[in-house]
């Protein structure tokens, strides 16, 4: 879906992500595979008029439903759900359908949000008017109805249990938004001055706290625009390349990751496909994929 932003292509995603080469690399780590295909995206009418602050809301809102399903079907099999986008609107889908799944059980999620951008924005703070801009926003509760009730539970996560990662550029009334939830922010500072160890080690307990684990969302202009070219909206200063393996390698060695998805690739943007290329890497660390398959020191 591409529904969300303001730059075409990056519905094409799912492409460039399958190209890249994910179903061997998840076979050769001894996982199973199963592509569930593309999740249908109705298109707005031509001659529509657009709700300035919320842009292509209604189907949005349709597509994030058939998503939710999708993720709820998946875990209830028994699988573990990789969702690609597409622009990060798509976030409130998968986290509903997730959150459906798990509250079914009786339990809570925590989030990791990784991005450049806080994604906090509402109807009333954007100034784009751009839906990809407010889906945590949703999933905490706040903005349209037909989004943050999608889960079922408002708000589907509690924003105390909520950390954003890689953080460095957030519109002026949205940073409101965030200093006014109890969502952790690591931004690019926090990075550069803890390390990405210490941020992670962090992010970690704060998400894990009273919950059965985590939804990890990750927004590949999170990284440097230097590791993922292919984004519609690049922010210098961004995480580095093995940054990015730490904050996946330590999610995957937590034991509490639920559920994964990879946003906001577009190949229109892209050289030779490294975004999805780095981006499909960044997935087999989170998914267990280690250098050696032994501890350093083990046969000293
Ligand atoms: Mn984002």
């Amino acid at each position: 879906m591409d529904l969300g932003g303001n730059r075409r292509g990056v519905d094409m995603g799912p492409s460039a992500f399958r190209l890249a080469g994910i179903e061997s690399g998840i076979r050769e780590l001894g996982l199973s595979f199963v592509d569930r295909g593309d999740v249908p995206v109705q298109l707005p009418k031509p001659g529509t008029a657009l709700d300035p602050t919320a842009k292509n809301l209604p189907e949005i809102a349709e597509a994030c439903g058939k998503l939710s399903d999708a993720v709820r079907q998946a875990m209830d099999d028994g699988h573990f759900p990789l969702v690609v986008g597409g622009d990060h609107s798509i976030a409130v889908g998968t986290v509903a359908g997730v959150v459906e799944h798990i509250h079914a059980q009786d339990g809570r999620i925590g989030v990791i949000w990784f991005d450049a951008h806080a994604d906090m924005n509402t109807p009333e703070s954007t100034e784009s008017g751009n839906v990809h801009g407010m889906p945590l926003a949703a999933i905490t509760g706040s903005g349209p109805s037909s989004l943050t009730q999608l889960g079922g539970a408002v708000p589907m996560v509690d924003s105390a249990r909520v950390a954003m990662i890689g953080i460095r550029d957030v519109d002026r009334s949205e940073a409101e938004n965030v200093a006014d939830s109890d969502v952790a922010c690591f931004t690019m500072r926090e990075i550069d001055e803890q390390g990405i160890r210490a941020v992670m080690e962090q992010a970690i307990a704060h998400v894990t706290r009273g919950t059965v684990g985590f939804h990890l969302s990750f927004d590949v202009d999170g990284t440097d625009p230097s590791v993922c070219p292919g984004v519609g909206t690049p922010v210098e200063g961004g995480v580095s390349y093995r940054e990015a393996h730490t904050v996946m390698e330590m999610a995957a060695a937590s034991g509490s990751l639920l559920s994964l998805e990879l946003v906001e690739i577009n190949p229109i943007l892209d050289t030779q496909n490294r975004t999805a290329i780095a981006a499909k890497d960044f997935a087999l660390s989170a998914l267990g994929k280690t250098i050696l398959h032994r501890p350093p020191m083990s046969r000293s």
